[in-house]
């Protein structure tokens, strides 16, 4: 129960600058502790971000949840507009349930109101939803790029369940089938979804809007239609970009359907700051950490 003292989660939602593009003066935070994935998205090279939510290209360097805990004590002193923490990778929040609930828990034993965000490829939202919610957080991102086990074969390679690896069809109806009761059970305790989907030339590009209307069903309140940034040494390397005009058309369409962010700017795993002024590279220049 969220005592009135308190903010709401729609006090939360008008301050988050992902969910609300009037809160762009708001700042967030990314705590890079969450460095395993337990899928393998055929887009995706380890040593990168995870490209579901972040920004391939820099690796970011992982923290401990004390690192974690520390570095927000002293963004917060310089950033006064902080009001969102985020766990976004380099790898997948769930698949690092233990480190991500560490971070949370010492952040909210300094502050009892700031927003936590989460993004995750949903395989352990089932496992894990209730717990978020006891840990106080408010906004997930599920990053679901098909709704069809076929379609879903040609993105994943391998879903790794409950001590199991499982390939093509049977891997994708796992992962699906776990997004979706994972949506349902946030959403119909309040918490704020958003779905993430990434659009990949000649696989998914006319499935979308079909995933649009499936978690419309299940309470998603937004969805992000986001370029695939090929990686080189990915399996997608060298696919065909998707353009501008065909991203924007695409949530356009789906915006007949569900509300459609248009200023998502695939952040960093560390990223930190207004979403148009990530000061992230500066603050570990000038605090000396390695980056690679
Ligand atoms: Fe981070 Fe994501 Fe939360 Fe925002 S980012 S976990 S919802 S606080 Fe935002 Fe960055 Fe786009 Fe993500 S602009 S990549 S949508
Ligand atoms: Fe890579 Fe992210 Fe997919 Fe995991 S969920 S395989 S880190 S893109």
């Amino acid at each position: 129960e969220i005592s009135p003292k308190y903010k709401t989660i729609a006090d939360k939602t008008d301050t988050h600058p992902c969910y609300n593009c009037g809160a762009h003066n708001y700042a967030r935070m990314h705590l890079p502790i969450a460095p395993k994935c337990n899928i393998s998205c055929n887009y995706c090279v380890r040593k990168y971000d995870c490209p579901n939510e972040s920004r391939p290209g820099v690796t970011t360097k992982i923290l401990t949840p004390e690192e974690a805990c520390e570095k927000y004590l002293e963004v917060k002193e310089r950033v006064p507009n902080l009001s969102v923490i985020g766990i976004a990778g380099p790898g997948d929040a769930l698949a690092n349930f233990e480190e991500t609930k560490k971070t949370l828990e010492y952040i909210r034993n300094e502050d009892k109101d700031i927003t936590f965000c989460l993004s995750t490829n949903g395989l352990m939202l089932p496992q894990y939803a209730n717990e978020l919610i006891e840990l106080g957080v408010s906004h997930v991102t599920v990053t679901m790029n098909a709704v069809e086990p076929k379609l879903g074969a040609k993105i994943y390679k391998y879903v790794d369940y409950m001590g199991v690896r499982y390939f093509g069809e049977i891997a994708a109806a796992i992962l699906m089938t776990n997004q979706l009761s994972g949506i349902k059970m946030l959403t119909s305790k309040g918490i704020i979804c958003k779905v993430n989907i990434v659009m990949i030339k000649g696989i998914n590009d006319n499935h979308i809007p079909e995933v649009v209307n499936k978690v419309k069903k299940i309470g998603a309140t937004i969805t992000n239609i986001m370029r695939l940034i090929p990686v080189q040494g990915s399996e997608f390397e060298s696919l065909p970009l998707v353009n501008n005009k065909e991203i924007m058309a695409m949530r356009k369409q789906c915006e007949e359907i569900l509300p459609q962010m248009y200023h998502c700017k695939q952040c960093r795993a560390d990223a930190i700051g207004t979403l148009g002024n990530d000061i992230s590279i500066e603050y570990s220049k000038c605090h000396n950490s390695e980056k690679v």
